[in-house]
């Protein structure tokens, strides 16, 4: 068997996708997701210029060797470029097993380990009182989980994924348009004061059942983060995410130290490697990392197994930046990991997104019922695809009162 072509989409409705078809001389065809937000052309180009053209005539069931010859046969190994370009291949080849073997992906991990995955929605506030109407809609909606984030009093901007102005009655999500990035201001000790008793307000209005999530987004310093762990804990959060960035590792000990709030890390994470210390070391509860920045279902699955070995649960990222595709990767992998946590969703059920990529996983009442079909369970529409092109975008900068440039 052998592959024969591969072509690569960048585009998508309201978001770039970068999506890749492999095909063999079987008919058969493999689908993946290499989208890496705002800085979506260069998978693309990486994924046509040097690995496309290395696929060609190569065995599609040898995922594993293809996924070494990618990684290792660079030389320059990692970065969310060149992972984000293998992972999508990988994804595609998984997609081809499946497909040959005529089961659904998460057989071939060892089959169901649940029959539904919990999911978390993004409950959003340009101040608390809209935070507390969001998190209402989406408990009416059946969701068990929601992560909260809202407006900071005082503060010039309104915060981390919050919208500006108050009175917003829908889904929110941050607006990366246009190549210039826009502006956040920050203001770390207002946050500090704020924060810890909004989410308290937000236990107690809605009681000990709901899962209460908390985005930190890398904008506190070690000592601030271990502090503001410490302080919540009678919020009882399911998660506290990325309270200070993960690049000098020793310093989530200080957290570990101060706090048993559980810490959820690693959707900027390429590898194995950026984070096989913090789960040895037991510094995390929660592994972050998404199916497509990780290099792909083989070495994710590697991740996850190495995870549960260490009480270290799986939440997998689950932004808009993916499409359909890796978050079908990943319904799979929940489905099956026995050290399954939640994994991140926002309803992007767009009928144009839908028209796109249509796929047979199921939502309902908050949890993910994954597909039967065989393989990943989604298709990808080349006549809807036309429709659409590339947009650049760009992530926030985020600066300090004084002008300081800050962690977004
Ligand atoms: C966020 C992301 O989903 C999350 O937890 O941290 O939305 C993140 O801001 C974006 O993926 C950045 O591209
Ligand atoms: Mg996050």
């Amino acid at each position: 068997m052998k592959i024969t072509g591969a072509k690569v989409f960048v585009g998508g409705p309201g978001k770039n996708y970068v999506t890749i078809k492999i095909m063999t001389d079987a008919g058969i065809y493999g689908l993946g997701d290499a989208t890496l937000n705002n800085r979506e052309t260069l998978p693309a180009a990486y994924l046509t210029d040097y690995l496309i053209p290395n696929l060609i005539g190569k065995d599609p069931r040898r995922s594993e060797d293809i996924w070494q010859f990618f990684y290792r046969g660079a030389y320059f190994r990692g970065g969310p470029i060149a992972m984000a370009a293998i992972g999508a291949i990988d994804m595609a080849l998984w997609d081809i097993k499946g497909k040959l073997a005529g089961l659904p992906l998460y057989e071939l991990f060892g089959g169901k380990s649940r029959e539904g995955a919990v999911v978390y929605a993004h409950a959003t506030g340009a101040d608390l009182s809209d935070l507390m109407d969001s998190v209402a809609r989406y408990v009416d909606q059946g969701y068990k989980a929601v992560r909260v984030q809202c407006g900071i009093p005082g503060m010039p901007t309104a915060g981390y994924a919050v919208p500006e102005t108050s009175g917003g009655a829908g889904d929110f999500i941050t607006d990366f348009s246009g190549i210039t990035p826009k502006t956040e201001i920050w203001d770390t000790d207002r946050y500090m004061r704020y924060m810890p008793g909004a989410l308290m307000e937000i236990r107690e209005r809605f009681g000990h059942e709901l899962k209460i999530l908390h985005d930190v987004h890398h904008r506190l310093l070690p000592r601030e983060a271990a502090a503001f762990a410490k302080e919540v804990e009678p919020a009882r959060l399911y998660w506290l995410e990325d309270p200070t960035p993960a690049e000098d590792q020793d310093a989530l000990r200080l957290i570990r130290q101060h706090s048993t709030t559980p810490i959820a890390i690693g959707e900027v994470f390429n590898s194995m490697w950026d984070c096989n210390k913090l789960i040895e070391n037991e510094l995390i509860d929660f592994i972050r990392v998404a199916v497509t920045y990780a290099g792909g279902i083989t070495p994710v699955k590697r991740i996850v197994n190495l995870a549960g070995f260490h009480h270290v649960r799986t939440g997998f990222h689950g932004a808009p930046s993916h499409s359909p595709i890796s978050m079908a990767a990943q319904h799979h992998l929940n489905a099956w990991a026995p050290n399954f946590g939640i994994q991140e969703y926002l309803v992007l059920g767009t009928p144009a997104c839908d028209a796109l990529f249509p796929s047979e996983h199921v939502m309902q009442d908050g949890m993910m019922y994954v597909s039967e079909a065989p393989g990943l369970g989604v298709d990808f529409d080349e006549g809807e695809a036309e429709k659409y092109e590339f947009t650049a975008g760009s992530h926030p900068i985020v600066r300090l009162q004084d002008g300081t440039l800050w962690n977004y």
